[in-house]
């Protein structure tokens, strides 16, 4: 009895925590995302010390715990150790660099099928540096990078935002929180 009580005091007490991956070329503003996340929704715990998984706490029961890998080609290779572990997955690209779209929708198209990463991974894309994009380029990023994710089951989101002053960022995390709430309780 005890260890059934015990057992349903621990589930309704329990901290939620959600893994998810920050992933996306060098440069395209995974660092600096992560910095507004945590400057937003506060940072609780210590960084390990490897500094690459930091703790956003989302309300006193759910934390989300982010992995922001190196982005450069040469460590693009280690992602897929992180697949397994990833309840989610950021994508970010940097709008204001059209040059390097191909290369970001081809390491794109290569998480996605890759199959160590679950099939319900929620997947948030974010078009960051909206504050130097243009319009024109923004649109194009946005039909590429939908294109890709709809080959995949995974739910998908598509957000403009500004890593550097915040705007979007709650909208985006705010959308991929959800996906993960409902995928924990499913
Ligand atoms: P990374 O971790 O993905 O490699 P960083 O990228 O977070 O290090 O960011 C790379 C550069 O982009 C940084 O500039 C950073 O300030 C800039 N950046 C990130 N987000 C935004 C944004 O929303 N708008 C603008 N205008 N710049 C942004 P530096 O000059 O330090 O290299
Ligand atoms: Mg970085």
């Amino acid at each position: 009895m005890f260890g059934l009580l015990y057992g349903l005091f621990e589930q309704a007490f329990a901290k939620k925590e959600y893994y998810a991956l920050i992933l996306g070329l060098d440069n395209a503003g995974k660092t600096t995302l992560l910095e507004r996340m945590k400057a937003t929704y506060g940072e609780k715990e210590a960084l390990p010390p490897d500094r690459i998984a930091p703790t956003v706490g989302l309300n006193r029961r759910e934390r989300l715990v982010l992995w922001d890998l190196g982005g450069q080609s040469g460590l693009r290779s280690i992602w897929p150790k992180y697949y397994s572990e990833a309840s989610g997955l950021l994508f970010l690209l940097d709008a204001a660099d059209e040059k390097r779209l191909e290369e970001a929708c081809s390491a794109f198209q290569s998480i996605m099928t890759d199959p160590q990463l679950d099939a319900k991974v929620p997947v948030l894309i974010l078009l960051n540096k909206q504050d130097v994009a243009d319009p024109k380029v923004v649109e194009r990023m946005k039909e590429s990078m939908g294109a890709l994710a709809a080959t995949s089951s995974r739910p998908s989101a598509l957000f403009p935002i500004c890593a550097l002053n915040g705007d979007g960022v709650v909208k985006g995390v705010k959308w991929l929180v959800e996906q993960l709430r409902e995928a924990s309780s499913a």
